[in-house]
């Protein structure tokens, strides 16, 4: 395989207008009729027309209407070419047959439970048809679908139903029109024994918009959360940016087997069904938020990624940089700001930072989600709302239908605000986390507190020299009474900045931090503050300041920004867990400090305090976030010290959290709003700590809520809480939990899940006999993530010691990789960061990834993570 770099895009010498596309939906095979109107970029050129295509076999092709002749065009296994096409516009007929009914990469056109759907982003497209499968490739699109009709009693494509009607034995057709050019990865093909609930959006302009989510006829009922999530999103992009919904109807289709969690395809979004189905007893307020989260963001693509694009891979997270920022305000709108800003830094600490440390480290562009996202956060920080919306707003008028880059959306959010953003470029092209030092001082004779910054980002592969960046950093002082100290002027690169504005005193202040060094001198400070940095996190960067435990106490007590507050927690977490783990190492004798645990217990007893934030505050750092900072990544200390610790509080403040579980059981129905989600967070994670107590009382409590449990919320989080311990209990418990579930997959994965992840010591083989578990199936993308990438998640049993959990995930990426290349490659995934362990485990690991590598017929997306992390 050929690696392709963001210097070669290269314009296309052929447009594409109009694609008419026309399918014969068949059990052994798929007829692909497919009619271009091509236009060369430069007139009377006559460069040859290259087409991509895989796994496809060419039935015909002619050129304005005659059939090519064998020495006209050539085939290969990737490519159709015409070597000398007509001068000026021509027509392109192209007949393809696919066998969908084979297709178990779940990539172009294939079946889900009977059902035909496709899936084209990024490249599937060309395993429908022959086409310039590239996203500045933007056509208009028809496309006709007959199938029979018994099987596939609803037919679905992009835009709007114009024609349909019944054919001869027992077949019929829909023809559908989509009026906006789009590039080929957001088509979509939809055809099977569905249902549909049906709902209505009126847009603010007046109009009236049908809105559809597709099941199988016994799932409709759990789509009410679904339908519900679509409507806020609609409403709520007209409110925050202004954007309205573009055609008269919309459809969502639930599938149970899709390698991703959803897709935008214009007007047809095709949903993995466990972001789409939910209802009280089956799904989680995890799944709930996921589903609004998810539902919201495929939306909100219509406008960010649909209606402007991307002209090529490497501007991927123009789309979904942009989109996850504004499913991210969307949740925060709707649920709690702090905590959501909580829960998305976690997981930019769990998966990113650890990618940007290790081999497979690469900038936003080409294709980083959560840290994109961070960086038009950063945008807004640096903007405020309303400059923002100027420069979204800017960008839709200057792009709307065009396939776009990074640089396109900079120069909008620059030239709509006249800002001067310097090099904030870099956080697109350089890898790795910026690592930034504060040293602070306090002088009391001229009042003065300055903040000395010090920045560097860490060499990455191919990148070993970096510059530094335009980071900004929110900031406030706190007082001694625990209020902010107003904040008058600064003093930086020579000049004095003003900061309360018309008299109003102000209490944040984002500074630029662009250099390598760099003070800045608040001035009129009179006392010595505890400086609140990174409020909100400003940045995605790592923070390592001179504060104080004392300070940092200080914090969780007192800070404004509650973000910071709970960083604050997090920060001495992790110091506490830092230095157990070096006496664990020397076989030290493990002791929690008493400042840490009144520190839990005076946030445990906040009756103040949001109960989802005091869930999150009691969450300890997890142990991939520990094991990042270690030199070498230790999983037994790491483990050991987070469960000593885990023991320990809970066995301190058990009657308290008896308490706490007591005090916040469900008395009426499930309602999906932030006061009882956080009620129930806050119970849940009471009850996960006394889970890890050996304690005759606690076994009972915790049977208690698993039996009288009224939403899978609650009853989940009682079986996660009795999984810790191995035992006649936990096992009874578990086949329970199977018999009342074993009809719904998707409650089923959790219960794989569960176990995969288990600390149980030699789970390996547990998890082996449940390969062979009725309730796994190896082709359902879900199930493998909850069996496989369940258990690569769980520290002690993949790092075993003696490899037995690295041979496990060998012998199953490369019998995956046969069926499905993207998700085999994802599974893979879990070995890159094999250099961070010891010896004995760097060589179980290598000879694993040297024996996948071995393997015949590897895929290519599994052998560019194998070999990437060797290399
Ligand atoms: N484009 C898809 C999405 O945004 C990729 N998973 O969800
Ligand atoms: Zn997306």
């Amino acid at each position: 395989p050929i690696e392709i770099f963001l210097k070669d895009y290269k314009q296309p010498d052929y447009y594409f207008d109009t694609v008419d596309l026309s399918f014969t939906l068949g059990e052994e095979k798929t007829i692909v009729y497919s009619k271009i109107a091509v236009s060369p970029r430069l007139e009377g050129s006559s460069s040859p027309l290259i087409l991509d295509g895989a796994d496809l076999k060419l039935i015909s092709l002619k050129v304005n209407g005659n059939e090519l002749k064998e020495n006209d065009f050539r085939v290969d296994s990737r490519h159709l070419t015409i070597s000398s096409p007509p001068t000026g516009k021509f027509t392109l007929e192209v007949v393809t047959e696919i066998y969908p009914e084979k297709n178990t990469s779940l990539d172009g056109l294939y079946k889900s439970s009977g059902n035909f759907c496709t899936q084209c982003e990024a490249e599937g497209f060309r395993k429908i048809t022959y086409y310039q499968d590239r996203p500045d490739i933007m056509a208009k699109y028809t496309c006709r679908i007959e199938g029979d009709k018994s099987l596939y009693p609803v037919l679905l494509s992009n835009g709007n139903l114009v024609e349909e009607g019944d054919l001869e034995g027992n077949k019929h057709y829909a023809i559908w029109e989509d009026p906006f050019v789009k590039p080929c990865y957001l088509f979509a093909l939809v055809a099977g024994k569905l249902e549909s609930r049906d709902d209505t959006f009126t847009t603010r302009s007046g109009r009236k918009v049908l809105l559809r989510i597709w099941t199988p006829p016994q799932d409709l009922p759990k789509t009410a959360h679904a339908m519900y999530s679509l409507k806020a999103a609609m409403k709520w992009d007209e409110d925050v940016f202004g954007l309205e919904y573009d055609l008269d109807l919309f459809n969502i289709v639930a599938v149970p087997d899709f390698n991703m969690g959803a897709m935008e395809n214009k007007s047809l979004n095709i949903f993995n069904s466990k972001l789409v189905l939910a209802s009280p007893e089956t799904a989680t307020d995890a799944d709930y938020a996921a589903i609004l989260g998810v539902i919201g963001h495929e939306y909100f693509h219509n406008w960010t990624g649909n209606r402007v694009t991307c002209r090529d891979w490497f501007q991927l997270s123009l789309k979904e940089g942009l989109t996850v920022f504004r499913d991210q305000e969307f949740s925060s709108d709707l649920g709690s700001r702090t905590v959501k800003r909580i829960a998305d830094v976690s997981k930019l600490r769990t998966y990113q930072f650890p990618q940007d440390a290790g081999p497979m480290a690469h900038p936003v562009r080409p294709h980083s989600y959560i840290k994109g996202a961070e960086v038009v956060r950063m945008y807004k920080t640096l903007l405020t709302s309303s400059g923002f919306r100027k420069g979204m707003d800017l960008y839709f008028k200057r792009h709307d239908g065009q396939a776009v880059t990074c640089e396109d959306f900079f120069a909008a959010m620059r030239d709509a605000n006249g800002a001067d953003f310097s090099n904030f470029l870099l956080w697109y092209s350089q890898a790795g986390t910026p690592r930034v030092k504060v040293v602070s001082a306090y002088n009391a004779e001229a009042k003065t507190f300055s903040l000395k910054f010090s920045q560097e980002v860490p060499s990455t592969p191919g990148q070993p020299v970096k510059e530094p960046m335009f980071i900004p950093v929110a900031l406030g002082l706190v007082g001694s009474t625990g209020k902010d100290i107003p904040l008058s002027s600064v003093y930086h690169d020579g000049k004095l900045e003003t900061l309360s504005s018309n008299g109003q005193a102000v209490h944040t202040t984002v500074l630029r931090v662009t250099k390598k060094e760099e003070e800045f001198v608040f001035n009129d400070v009179p006392e010595r503050p505890v400086p609140s940095i990174l409020r909100g996190y400003s940045a995605p960067i790592r923070l390592d300041s001179d504060l104080t435990d004392a300070d940092l106490y200080f914090l969780l007590a007192n800070d404004s920004d509650e973000f910071n507050r709970w960083e604050a927690g997090q920060v001495l977490a992790r110091k506490l867990m830092l230095s157990l783990v070096s006496d664990s190492q020397q076989n030290k004798p493990l002791v929690l400090n008493p400042q840490f645990l009144h520190g839990i217990k005076s946030i445990l007893g906040d009756p103040i305090l949001d109960k989802e934030f005091i869930a999150k505050a009691l969450t300890l750092p997890g142990e991939g976030e520990i094991m990042d900072m270690l030199e070498v990544a230790d999983p037994d200390a790491v483990h050991a010290v987070r469960t000593f610790i885990r023991k320990q509080l809970a066995s301190e403040l058990k009657q308290e959290l008896i308490n706490t579980v007591k005090n916040n059981r469900s008395s009426e129905q499930y309602v999906f709003d932030h006061p009882n989600m956080a009620r129930r967070a806050l119970k849940n994670v009471a009850l996960a700590y006394l889970g890890s107590l050996e304690d005759e009382e606690i076994t009972e409590l915790m049977l208690h809520e698993y039996k009288t449990a009224t939403n899978l919320t609650e009853q989940f989080s009682a079986l996660v809480a009795i999984d810790q311990k191995p035992g006649q209990t936990r096992d009874e418990v578990l086949a329970d939990f199977y018999t009342k579930w074993q009809h719904d997959y998707l409650v089923i994965n959790k219960w794989l899940a569960l176990q995969a992840m288990s600390d149980v010591p030699g789970n390996v083989e547990n998890v082996r006999k449940l390969l062979n578990h009725p309730a796994f199936d190896i082709r359902n993308p879900n199930k493998v993530y909850s069996l496989i990438g369940g258990f690569c998640g769980s520290p002690v049993n993949f790092h075993a010691k003696d490899g037995s959990g690295y041979r496990f995930l060998g012998e199953v990426v490369v019998q995956l990789d046969k069926l499905n290349p993207q998700v085999a490659s994802r599974m893979v995934s879990a070995f890159s960061r094999w250099k961070r362990y010891d010896e004995t485990r760097q060589t179980l690991a290598k000879a694993e990834l040297e024996m996948i590598l071995s393997a015949n017929g590897l895929s290519e997306n599994v052998f560019e993570i194998a070999s990437k992390s060797l290399a």
